[in-house]
């Protein structure tokens, strides 16, 4: 035997151990997904959706797929994880079942329903572990196609490295920029708007994405007809492939069931991104749905009898096999032992991971009854608790609610009895053990968390001079530039112009196209790209160019961004600042004022309201010393308006969560924030002429809100409240009272009805008139607090009407 032959041989006994090894995972992840859908049929369970059928093309994605790479995928991606070692039997059925334990469901801590993957980017104490040292995903959301905007930013985070290696400082993050960002999506879901939104943008962009779209011609039971036009995405997207002088994407078909072609055309595709950062769209057809779409369906419904026939002929996993005997890989024999062996492992890790799930329950069961057996001994309801404990040790698989239902409804039948105090503590304990569980990381939980930076003070002496407010955010964010290689801003108009108030002003010819520049006009992928590079080490700005086009956005921000700490239990961050102007425009879309629709859609993030450029900017100095996202909402009448150039720009701080009391007063509190301020102020004095002194708080932030409790404070000297602000009724201003009369318990100092003054609840009309109409005007405020003030003391102050 020559050397070559050897060589060849070797390389074939290579070859052969990689296919069987690749055959292994897939059979392995299909046999999770069988038994999976049985698990919830049996009730053990609440919800699967599975990864049958599309196993195949996820081992060639796999293979291309590089540490420091990224995924942003769906609910079909098991095998992919499987393949690239993030995701085992046991924490497969983890996340189905919902443990609630990270070290368990790695995923997501039981958080999310499974097949909703991710990987860990950060340490146990928050902090950012070497990407380039793993292979990573960005944890999935449900909304179809809103993994988009992210894979966007992911793929982008790349291109910025390699152009400004120092803004991975700690080299974790990126080496040349060579990552790739994969995203997957349901054919179906090519249909949303954030698809073509995120394909065009990345286009644009020239970043290395690699697209691949699964294509089982269904979207649950709705057919490719009524999805896509020509029922083909690679054939109407054709007009992107990239020619020679042009940009654009290199578009790639496969079939779903040819494992060589599939390995080829990866690696190609991974060559194409990761070399050139041409993005590459993948359309991988005829993949099927053995199983149906999910466990709550069934697809001999919707799928006739010739489909379901060739579903079963076209089964990607069947197909590799006959693929396997026909090369001389495997004989169909030794791919059966496999297969039987593969189903006992299956198994195995199935109960081992039930057993893990159910065992910590069962022991907090034990540790309950036995409290319960003392409370019963010595209660005058001995019997129905007894009846009680039967109940609850007899339940075969128990869940905490089980346990917790049965204290708190035994805790009330003993009440005064000796055995009330040791239960009222299990039940507390139980509750502070298992609740962060399900609530924990919010927001971060780090020592970076925003909340703990230090306040810093402006600094002025008496050369301080007064400009155009705009300035002080431009030559804040010069500082920040220079400062932070890791920040970067982008939007609409910011880039060139310097944006639309011109607080980058002159900022993008000093740092560069890459760092401070224009986005097409796309608010949802604006804040997907912050997503994606804040969650690669970088310290994005995204800017919306008005808050009213933040709703374009919001979905996003709510869906992902605000729960990415929370839905990987503290294991992946994507400190984003979102930036933009609102308030005191005028007219329907440009008046922005739709706050407590904001706030309530982006719990876990951020929401801060400066009523000048000083406070804004001490806000993004803030933030950047933080690791959390978050909105900051700048006055756009604010800019133009003189206000004191700071000393030490660039390092005062305005701390998050604390209000200021803006004009002190004795008769009545009045809360507000943003632009609406001047209004009150300008009532205070007027107010003042009749004798009436308010007190005026800004609230500055309004997540988190008043965290020191000031504002009852307030309250305990004047006793009476107004809460103004130009949303609708109900909205931020329902959401401040909440906070002052409920959390701070303002009741207990109120002498007077606490009252809101908002806007009306139409959109605000055009015009001077139309504001005045609308929003909520000086004279409103005057009569507001007249009114409160005349009902305490109706001589005093008699009534205006
Ligand atoms: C925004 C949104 N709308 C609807 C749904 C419900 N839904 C979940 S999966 C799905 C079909 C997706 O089909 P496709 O993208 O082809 O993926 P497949 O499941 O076929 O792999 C739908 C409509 C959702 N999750 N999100
Ligand atoms: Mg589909």
């Amino acid at each position: 035997m020559n050397q070559a032959t050897t060589k060849e041989a070797l390389t074939f006994e290579d070859f052969k151990k990689e296919v069987l090894n690749d055959y292994t995972t897939a059979r392995t992840s299909r046999e999770c997904s069988l038994l999976g859908r049985k698990e919830v049929l049996t009730g053990k369970a609440k919800f699967g959706i599975f990864g049958d059928g599309k196993e195949v093309p996820q081992l060639a994605m796999a293979k291309a797929f590089k540490n420091g790479d990224f995924r942003s995928g769906y609910y079909r991606d098991q095998t992919f994880m499987m393949a690239i070692g993030a995701l085992n039997i046991q924490q497969f059925f983890a996340g189905l079942y919902g443990h609630a334990d990270i070290t368990q469901d790695p995923m997501s801590g039981g958080r999310q329903m499974g097949g909703h993957f991710a990987t860990h980017s950060l340490d146990e104490n928050g902090e950012w572990k070497n990407l380039t040292q793993q292979k990573n995903s960005s944890s999935d959301i449900s909304p179809t196609a809103g993994q988009m905007p992210r894979l966007l930013g992911l793929a982008q985070a790349s291109k910025i490295y390699r152009e400004f290696p120092n803004a991975d400082k700690n080299q974790k993050f990126s080496v040349d920029g060579n990552e790739v960002a994969w995203g997957t999506i349901g054919n179906a879901s090519t249909s949303e708007g954030l698809f073509f939104e995120t394909i065009n943008a990345a286009g644009v962009l020239q970043v290395p994405m690699v697209m691949s779209v699964w294509d089982d011609m269904y979207g649950i039971s709705v057919h490719a007809r009524h999805q896509t036009t020509k029922e083909s995405i690679s054939e109407i997207l054709k007009g992107f492939q990239k020619e020679e002088d042009t940009n654009g994407y290199e578009v790639l078909t496969v079939l779903g069931w040819d494992y060589p072609a599939l390995v080829d055309t990866y690696a190609k595709a991974a060559q194409i991104a990761r070399t050139n950062h041409i993005p590459v769209l993948i359309h991988v057809k005829e993949l099927t749905q053995p199983q149906g779409h999910s466990t709550s369906g069934s697809h001999e419904r919707y799928k006739s009898a010739d489909r379901l026939q060739w579903e079963g002929d076209f089964d990607c996993v069947v197909k590799m096999r006959s693929w396997m005997i026909d090369n001389n890989i495997a004989t169909s024999e030794e791919l059966d032992t496999l297969d039987a062996e593969l189903k006992k492992e299956v198994l195995a890790g199935k109960k081992a991971a039930w057993e893990a799930y159910l065992n910590p329950i069962k022991e907090e069961r034990t540790a309950l009854v036995e409290v319960l057996n003392q409370v019963a001994s010595s209660s005058a309801n001995k019997v129905f608790i007894e009846k009680m404990i039967a109940d609850l040790s007899s339940i075969k698989e128990p869940i905490r609610k089980d346990n917790l239902t049965t204290a708190r409804k035994i805790l009330r039948m003993v009440i005064g009895e000796a055995g009330q105090s040791a239960l009222a503590t299990w039940v507390k304990n139980y509750t502070n053990e298992i609740q962060p569980k399900f609530s924990s990381h919010l927001m971060s939980q780090s020592a970076g968390k925003a909340e703990n930076v230090e306040e810093i003070l402006p600094v002025y002496d008496e050369n301080s001079e007064i400009v155009d407010a705009r300035l002080i955010i431009r030559n804040n964010f010069d500082k920040i530039f220079e400062t932070y290689p890791e920040t970067l801003i982008f939007g609409e108009d910011s880039g060139n112009i310097g944006d639309v108030n011109q607080g980058l002003e002159g900022l993008q010819e000093k740092y560069g196209e890459a760092r401070v520049s224009d986005a097409g006009i796309r608010e949802a992928s604006i804040l997907g790209q912050g997503i994606g590079m804040a969650m690669r080490g970088l310290r994005p700005i995204a800017e919306i160019q008005y808050l009213d086009y933040l709703l374009y956005a919001l979905q996003i921000m709510s869906d992902d961004l605000a729960t990415v700490q929370y839905r990987t239990a503290g294991k992946q961050k994507a400190p984003l600042i979102v930036r933009t102007r609102g308030h005191r425009l005028e007219g329907i879309w440009h008046s922005g004022s739709p706050m407590g629709m904001i706030i309530n859609a982006i719990r876990g993030m951020h929401v801060l309201v400066p009523r000048s450029m000083t406070k804004a900017a001490g806000f993004y100095n803030t933030l950047l010393k933080g690791d959390e996202p978050a909105l900051v909402i700048e006055c756009l009448n604010g800019y133009r308006l003189k206000e004191k150039m700071p000393n030490n720009i660039g390092e005062f701080t305005t701390p998050i969560g604390v209000i200021e009391t803006v004009k002190q007063g004795t008769d009545l509190t009045i809360v507000s924030y943003g632009s609406t301020l001047r209004i009150v102020e300008q009532a205070a004095k007027e107010l003042m002429e009749i004798g009436i002194d308010v007190e005026i708080i800004d609230a500055q932030s309004l997540l988190p809100f008043d965290k020191n409790h000031d504002c009852v404070k307030s309250l305990q000297k004047t006793n009476r409240l107004l809460v103004v602000d130009e949303d609708v009724p109900g909205g931020a201003s329902a959401y401040i009272l909440q906070q002052i009369v409920d959390v701070q318990e303002g009741y207990k100092f109120l002498d007077s009805k606490p009252e809101t003054l908002a806007a009306k609840p139409h959109r605000p009309s055009y015009g001077t008139d139309g504001d005045y109409f609308s929003k909520p005007s000086v004279e409103d405020v005057f009569e507001k607090v007249y009114a409160i003030m005349g009902e305490a003391n109706p001589k005093k102050y008699p009534s205006l009407y």
